[in-house]
């Protein structure tokens, strides 16, 4: 009986660390189409995040992504394959703005990380350096 409760409890702490660790708060940006018909959307990245993480942007219209890296000496990108839909970028952050310029060409959700790693630690991406990308209509 004590066993299976000790069991119960370790269960249960496991699932509660499991989930505070996914808890990751949504920054959704819809990307507004400037005078000069570019959808401009600026990220930074840190340890470990995006901001903002959810980026909605339009099909066929030009995107240019400015990003930055926050302070701190830790390495960090910014990834994202889909060539079949007009993107395909791996781009270094750092404290100065980089543009990233593509057109997305198939509406759909795309999913951007951080593909650094420390040894012996886990991903900067399975430490919340993920996103998306929406590409919609
Ligand atoms: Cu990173």
């Amino acid at each position: 009986m004590k066993y299976a409760l000790t069991i119960a409890t370790v269960s249960i702490l496991l699932f509660a660390s499991l989930g505070f660790g996914q808890e990751s708060t949504e920054k959704r940006v819809v990307a507004t189409v400037d005078a000069d018909g570019i959808q401009r959307v600026e990220i930074t990245g840190g340890s470990y995040y995006f901001d903002p993480n959810v980026i909605v942007v339009k099909v066929n219209v030009p995107v240019e992504l400015k990003v930055k890296k926050a302070g701190g000496s830790t390495p960090h990108n910014i990834v994202i394959k889909a060539p079949e839909a007009g993107k395909d970028f791996s781009e270094s952050l750092s404290s100065e703005l980089k543009t990233i310029q593509f057109t997305p060409t198939k509406i759909g959700k795309y999913p951007f990380e951080c593909t650094k790693k420390a040894p012996f630690s886990k991903s900067h991406k399975d430490r919340g350096m993920h996103g998306v990308l929406e590409v919609v209509d």
